[in-house]
Order: C-alpha cells, then structure tokens, then sequence
C-alpha cells in the first residue's frame, strides 16, 4: 500500500486497505486478489483532497492503482449507435437531442432489427468488444417499440459482444426484460453534481436518475454511470459528482468520463472549453475511488490532443469509443485511435462475454 505523506492516516490517496474496514452500516468494502479493499464509504473532503493532490502525485497513484487491477496496457474498445435519434422530451442543457433546442440534429424513429446487428457485426470484425445502443427518450417506450429493442439486445448478445443500452428512464420490469433479452450493461449518467444538476436540466431530478439506476442493480445488469465535465461546473460539483458515484454500492462497474461536447442551438454552445487536465483529474480521482471499474474517456476525444488523451490513459482510463460518430457527434476515426493505440503500444481488451 501506498501511503499519502500530504495527507492525514485517515485518507491514503490510494483509496485501498490492506484490511476489511466496516461501518455501523455493515461491511463497506471488499478486498481484490492482491488484499487490496475497494471503498464506498468515501467522504467528500477525502475525494476533494485527491482531486487537487499535485498532478505527478495524483497520476502515480492512479497509476499504480491502475497496474493492481487492470492490465497497463489494455483498453475495451466500445463504439456507440444511436437507435432513436433527436426530439427528446428532456430539456438538458449539453445534449444536441433534445426538442427544446434548435440543432442540426436530424430526428429519426427508432432504427431496424437488422440494421443494428449488422452495424454490430461490423463492429465485432474490428474487434470492438461492447456496443451501446443510444435512444433519445425521457424513458424506455412500452409495447411494439420495447420489443424491437429486446431483439436488438438479443442479437447484438448473440454476437458474442458485451451489450450496452442507454433509454433514459426504466421500470424494475423493463430492467428485468433487458436482462433476460441478454443485456450487459445499461447507461445512465448521473452527469455533475446533486447541487449543479437543476442549472442543466430541469425536467427531472437526481433522484430520478438514482431510482432507475437501483432498477438496473436489481435485476443484475451492470452499471455504467459518469458524467459531464465542462459544463461550467465548479470544481466542487467535479468533486460532488465523482463522491456520488464512489459512494454508490457496489461501484458502478463502467465509469464515462465525458468532456462536453459543445453543440450550436444548445445552452451551452458558446462556454470556454474544459482545461483538459481537468480530465486528467478527474479520470485519476475515479480510478483511486473506483479502482476496480472500468474508467471510460467517452465524449470529447475531438477536442483532445493525443498526449492529452495519453495522460487520460496514464491516469487510469481504460476504455474508449471508437467508430467516427458518438451519438450525433463526432469521434476520431478508427484509423487514428488503431495509430494511436499502436504508438502507444497499447490492445484493445478482448470480450468477456460468453
Ligand atoms: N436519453 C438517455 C439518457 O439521457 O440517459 C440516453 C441518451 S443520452 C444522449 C446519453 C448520455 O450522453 C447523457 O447522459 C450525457 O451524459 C451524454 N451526452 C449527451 N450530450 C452530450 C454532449 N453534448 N457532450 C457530452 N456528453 C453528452
Ligand atoms: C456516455 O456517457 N457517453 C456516450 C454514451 N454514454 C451513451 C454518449 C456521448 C454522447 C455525445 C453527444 C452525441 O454524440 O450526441
Ligand atoms: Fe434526452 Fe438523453 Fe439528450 Fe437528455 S441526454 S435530452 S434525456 S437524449
């Protein structure tokens, strides 16, 4: 174990303990194969004290958090379809979909059975090992639109790849149906702080978010939860938003660090660009807090210079999109992240679908 001289015995900035640690609330954390113990019961001084930690500190520690859980040199290549794109109900200030704004996005209902899996396909010959199917809804739809998305999960499942879905809102049997249809993972941002969430979006609330998010836990599925930076947030929702997912129990097992991605006819379009070493701070923090959870560099690769998405991956982040769209925006080019990846001397993860 590392221990923090910066800071009080308390807190070592590597998150970990060599013994079980519990609280009155029970056990709060469970050791990995090397003793280390993976926390949850973070308190919100202890993540601020790491997010401002020098930076050569704060990576090393990440770093070497990062070689006691994960292979140093692996990154799960995951790329992203929009199966219902734009007219969202939702009123999020970053996001090109909704109705409220004005963009160039084009609205479209909900794609083809077929034209998913083949893009699945294609993306499986690339060894891209996780796809995530993205909807522009308030909440999962019920009836004939469900289903379609059921047999989407089925098949993309059936390709062998890790199979991802971000519908908004869902019911605990909605979750249930997507387990059972194969369903890996499910998306479901708790994007910025609890006390900066009502300046971004109005037509829902936190708690909202968090209630879907126990529906998704209880039925087994996987949970991939982050957020949004730079969306003239102050540090301390960086920090709040970071606390909130540290704390949740277990951890979320796919963290997406996004850098907004600022879209004409959005709120937010004309905001000063995020310091990228704000990213780096971040992905840091979330790999000391979450050591065990994939921590994914999603949005706003673009707007990243390769030695800054380099130092993303020094401080922890093992996981990216990859294919030249998101959703509606922008993402470098295969080739570029297969050249990247190559200088790097860095592999895609294989799958650990079955
Ligand atoms: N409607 C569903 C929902 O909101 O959960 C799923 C789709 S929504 C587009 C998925 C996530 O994309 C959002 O939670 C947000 O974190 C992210 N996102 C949307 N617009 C973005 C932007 N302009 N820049 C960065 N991330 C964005
Ligand atoms: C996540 O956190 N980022 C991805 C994925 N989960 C669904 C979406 C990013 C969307 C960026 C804006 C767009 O392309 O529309
Ligand atoms: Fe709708 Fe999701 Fe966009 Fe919000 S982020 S407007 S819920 S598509």
């Amino acid at each position: 174990m590392i221990v923090c001289e910066a800071t009080s015995s308390r807190c070592d900035l590597t998150g970990t303990r060599t013994t079980n640690m519990t609280s009155e609330t029970g056990v709060v954390a469970t050791p990995n194969k090397a003793g280390n113990v993976v926390r949850y019961d973070w308190k919100r001084s202890e993540v601020r004290e790491i997010y401002r930690a020098p930076l050569p500190e704060l990576v090393y520690r990440a770093q070497s958090l990062h070689r006691e859980f994960h292979s140093p040199d692996r990154v799960q290549t995951c790329q992203l379809i929009s199966i219902k794109t734009g007219g969202c109900p939702e009123d999020c200030a970053y996001c090109p979909q909704s109705a409220h704004y004005e963009t160039d996005v084009e609205r479209q209902g909900l794609l083809g059975l077929q034209h998913v899996v083949r893009v699945a396909q294609e993306a499986a010959s690339r060894r891209v090992t996780r796809f995530c199917m993205g909807a522009a809804w308030r909440e999962a739809p019920r009836g004939k639109e469900f289903e379609r998305v059921l047999e989407m999960v089925r098949g993309v499942s059936a390709l062998g790849m890790e199979v991802c879905c971000t519908l908004g809102m869902l019911t605990e049997e909605q979750a249930v149906q997507l387990k059972e249809a194969g369903l890996t993972a499910y998306n479901h941002n708790l994007d910025t702080s609890p006390e900066f969430y009502g300046s971004i979006i109005t037509t829902r609330v936190y708690d909202d978010r968090l209630k879907t998010l126990a529906a998704v836990r209880k039925a087994g599925i996987t949970v991939c939860c982050g957020g949004i930076l730079g969306m003239g947030e102050k540090e301390s929702d960086r920090v709040g938003l970071l606390h909130q997912l540290a704390t949740l129990r277990p951890h979320p097992e796919s963290v997406p660090i996004n850098m907004l991605v600022r879209v004409e006819g959005t709120p937010l379009a004309s905001l000063s660009p995020l310091d990228p070493l704000e990213m780096v701070r971040a992905i840091a923090t979330a790999r000391i807090l979450m050591p065990a959870s994939k921590v994914r560099l999603a949005a706003g690769r673009k707007q990243l210079s390769r030695e800054a998405v380099t130092l993303c991956f020094l401080a922890g982040a093992n996981s990216i999109f990859v294919g030249e769209k998101l959703l509606t925006t922008p993402n470098p080019g295969m080739d570029e992240d297969e050249r990247l990846l190559q200088t790097l001397g860095m592999k895609p993860l294989e799958s650990h679908a079955g």
